[in-house]
């Protein structure tokens, strides 16, 4: 991981209320228009007392964020190009998901938006 991004989500969760976190994994999704991300938990990891810290970036995109079940109302959040999110604690297994991404063309990016989703695995 460039070592520019891990400081980067490092003082993210800092920010956020996280001051131990220290990402050691990123996953990266390229979204075109009409990509979506359907509802779902991140349960990958062994440690769910880390956040997760979600960086976005070129086209804007509606993050819906659930509740601990499936099936509980859903809040929107719009999240631009440079926004960061981080969630943890008794929020870190809400379910979550991306709306499908608008047609449109940004500066840095082109057609897309990308995510980039950084976690404390190990
Ligand atoms: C987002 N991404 O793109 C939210 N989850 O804003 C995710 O929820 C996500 O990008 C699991 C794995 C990769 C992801
Ligand atoms: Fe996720």
């Amino acid at each position: 991981m460039p070592p520019a991004f891990k400081t980067l989500a490092n003082r993210m969760a800092a920010l956020a209320g996280y001051p131990g976190f220290e990402a050691d994994a990123c996953l990266i999704n390229r979204y075109t228009p009409g990509a979506r991300m359907t509802l779902h938990q991140d349960k990958n990891e062994v440690n769910y007392g880390a956040p997760i810290v979600s960086v976005s970036l070129g086209l804007p995109a509606v993050f819906e964020l659930g509740g601990l079940e499936r099936g509980e109302p859903v809040q929107t959040v719009l999240l631009h190009h440079g926004d960061v999110l981080v969630w943890g604690g008794p929020a870190r297994l809400r379910y979550h998901g991306v709306r499908a991404v608008p047609h449109g063309n940004h500066p840095l990016t082109g057609a897309c938006r990308i995510n980039l989703t950084f976690r404390q695995a190990a």
